[in-house]
C-alpha cells in the first residue's frame, strides 16, 4: 500500500474526519541529484523532484486528491476546470476514482496528445473551447457559479493546500530548504503554493529557513514578467500558455518575501534544456517543465553565482505527456535495416564506433 498526500500530511491539511481518505499513490515523488548539468553551472547541489512519478504524470494529482476529496465530504456529483491538459487529467483520473462526472475545457488545438488521451481514457466529458485557456478560465468560473459543479481549478484553495505538499518533501529529503527553488509559472498556482508550503514548514519548526523563489514564463506568455495580462499568449510549452494567471498575486508574494525574481526563458532555452535533461540526466519532461532548468541556465549564464548553493529544480510533468514534440525536434536518425544479422551488425558496429 502506497499511501498518498492526504495521510502524510494529515496534520497540514484542511481534513475533518468526514473527509474521505482517498489516494491513487500521489506525491512522495523521487528527488534526484544532478550528475552532470549541475556541474556545468558550478553547483554542486541541483537537485530534481520529479513530479512526472506522480499517478497521472504532473504535479496537478497533489491538489486534485484533496479537492476531491473535500468536493466528495461536501456530497458534489460533478467536477469542471479548464486546463491547458495536466489539470484535466488528474480531474478526470481522480473524477473516475471518485465516481463523479467530470467536465473538462481545454483550449482547442493548444494541448498536448497524451493529456487528451488521458481525459478521454478516463472518461471525462471533453469540452474543446476554440479560444485560448485564459477564456476556458472565465467560462468554468461562470458555470461553477450558475450550476451545482465543483470548480477544481487551483482558485479552488484545496488545490493549493494540496500542492504544498511538494515543498514539504523537499524539506524532508535534504533535510532542511535548500537556497533556491527554480519553477516553471504558467497560472502561478505552484509557486504560490510552494512558497506556503515551505512557509509553513518554518513555522512549524521543520525548516530553519526558506528557499528563494525562482519563477519562469515563457518569454511569448510571462505576463507576470511584463506587469501586465497577455491578450494571445504564445509558447512551445502549451501547460504554461496563459496570458492572464489566476494566482498573480501569490507568485508576487513568493517572489518579493523569498527575495527571489520571476524571469522569462524562450522557447530555445526551454526545448535546449528539454534535451539536456534528457540526454545528460535521464529525466525525460515536458517542455513547460523544462523552463525550471532552462531558466537556472539563463542565470547562470548570466553570472548568477550558485557554487555552494542547494538548487531544486521541480520536474512538473513527464515527457510523455507531449509524444509529438519529442518526435517533431528528433535529431538523432531512425535507422531501418532489414531483419537479417548482417545488415543489423554492420549498422550496430557503425553506430558504436568501435
Ligand atoms: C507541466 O493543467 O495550468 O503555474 O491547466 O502543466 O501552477 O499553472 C498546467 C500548468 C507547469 C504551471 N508545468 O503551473 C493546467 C495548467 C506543467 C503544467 C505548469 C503547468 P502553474
Amino acid at each position: 500500500m502506497r499511501e498518498g498526500v492526504l495521510h502524510r500530511y494529515a496534520a497540514f491539511l484542511p481534513l475533518t474526519p468526514q473527509t474521505p481518505r482517498i489516494s491513487l499513490g500521489e506525491g512522495n515523488t523521487p528527488l534526484v541529484k544532478s550528475r552532470r548539468l549541475g556541474a556545468e553551472i558550478g553547483c554542486e547541489e541541483v537537485y530534481f523532484k520529479l513530479e512526472g512519478c506522480n499517478p497521472t504524470g504532473s504535479f496537478k494529482d497533489r491538489g486534485m486528491v484533496v479537492a476531491v476529496a473535500k468536493a466528495l465530504e461536501n456530497k458534489a456529483r460533478a467536477i469542471i476546470c479548464a486546463s491547458t491538459g495536466n489539470t484535466s487529467a488528474s480531474a478526470a483520473a481522480y473524477g473516475a476514482y471518485a465516481g463523479l462526472t467530470t467536465i473538462v475545457l481545454v483550449p482547442q488545438g493548444n494541448i498536448a496528445r497524451g493529456k487528451l488521451a488521458q481525459a478521454i481514457a478516463y472518461g471525462a466529458r471533453v469540452v474543446a473551447v476554440q479560444g485560448n485557456f485564459d477564456r476556458a478560465l472565465e467560462l468554468v468560473r461562470i458555470l461553477a457559479q450558475r450550476y451545482p459543479i465543483t470548480l477544481v481549478n487551483s482558485v479552488n484553495p484545496y488545490r493549493l493546500e494540496g500542492q504544498k505538499t511538494a515543498a514539504f518533501e523537499i524539506v524532508d529529503g535534504l533535510g532542511d530548504a535548500p537556497d533556491y527553488l527554480c519553477i516553471p509559472v504558467g497560472n502561478a498556482g505552484n509557486i504560490t503554493a510552494y512558497w506556503k508550503g515551505f512557509t509553513e514548514y518554518a513555522q512549524a519548526g521543520r525548516a530553519t529557513r526558506r528557499p528563494k523563489m525562482l519563477g519562469f514564463q515563457a518569454e511569448g506568455a510571462a505576463p507576470i514578467v511584463r506587469g501586465h495580462p497577455v491578450k494571445d499568449p504564445q509558447t512551445i510549452a502549451s501547460a504554461i500558455r496563459i496570458g492572464n494567471p489566476a494566482s498573480w498575486q501569490g507568485a508576487l508574494r513568493a517572489r518579493d518575501e523569498s527575495g527571489g525574481r520571476i524571469d522569462t526563458v524562450t522557447d530555445e532555452e526551454i526545448l535546449e534544456a528539454y534535451k539536456l535533461l534528457a540526454r545528460m540526466e535521464g529525466v525525460f519532461c515536458e517542455p513547460a517543465s523544462a523552463a525550471s532548468v532552462a531558466g537556472l541556465l539563463k542565470l547562470a549564464r548570466q553570472g548568477m553565482d550558485f557554487s555552494g548553493k542547494r538548487v531544486v529544480c521541480v520536474i512538473t510533468g513527464t515527457g510523455l505527456k507531449d509524444p509529438d514534440l519529442a518526435n517533431q525536434i528528433a535529431d538523432i536518425p531512425l535507422h531501418q535495416v532489414p531483419p537479417d544479422l548482417e545488415s543489423v551488425e554492420e549498422v550496430v558496429l557503425g553506430l558504436w564506433g568501435r
